[in-house]
């Protein structure tokens, strides 16, 4: 099977609570490489860009508030079919009911802080690797 890439950052509750090496354990494990990675801050207009479909919706400030308040882990995964298999490990954005055993179901309990984003189609892994890391070759 060809290779593709997936974009993953681990939000600002997840880098506080020292939960990155554990996470990229996880993904290093299941058979994903890590082709690139940083630390950085996100700003109100790049949480603008990234979640521009919420932009507007009732949670969207809350949201904003959260990815702004501290560091990320910015990361890109390669490895077979990277988009599904590694949204099934992180699991449901609602972690009230995410099933144990995903990132999600195992480190936290609320869809507020939910410790993990995931690209959800090919097309937004080009776009949110093209707002985090550039244009990649
Ligand atoms: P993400 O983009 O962060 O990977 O999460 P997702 O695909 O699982 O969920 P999405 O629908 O894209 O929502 C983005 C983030 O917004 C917050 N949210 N809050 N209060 C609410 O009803 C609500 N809905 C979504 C969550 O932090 C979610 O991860
Ligand atoms: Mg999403």
């Amino acid at each position: 099977m060809e290779k593709t890439r997936t974009f993953i950052m681990v939000k600002p509750d997840g880098v506080h609570r020292g939960l990155v090496g554990d996470i990229v354990r996880r993904f290093e494990h299941r058979g994903f490489r890590l082709v690139e990675a940083k630390i950085m801050r996100v700003d109100r207009a790049l949480a603008e860009r990234h979640y521009s479909q919420h932009v507007g919706k009732p949670f969207f400030d809350e949201l904003a508030d959260y990815i702004t308040s501290g560091s990320v882990f910015a990361m890109i995964l390669e490895g077979d079919n990277a988009v599904a298999i590694a949204r099934s490990m992180i699991g449901a954005t609602n972690p009230a009911v995410a099933t144990s055993g995903t990132i999600r179901g195992d480190y936290a309990t609320s869809v507020e802080f939910n410790v993990i984003h995931g690209s959800d189609s090919p097309e937004s892994v080009e776009r949110e690797i093209g707002l985090f890391f550039g244009t990649q070759d």
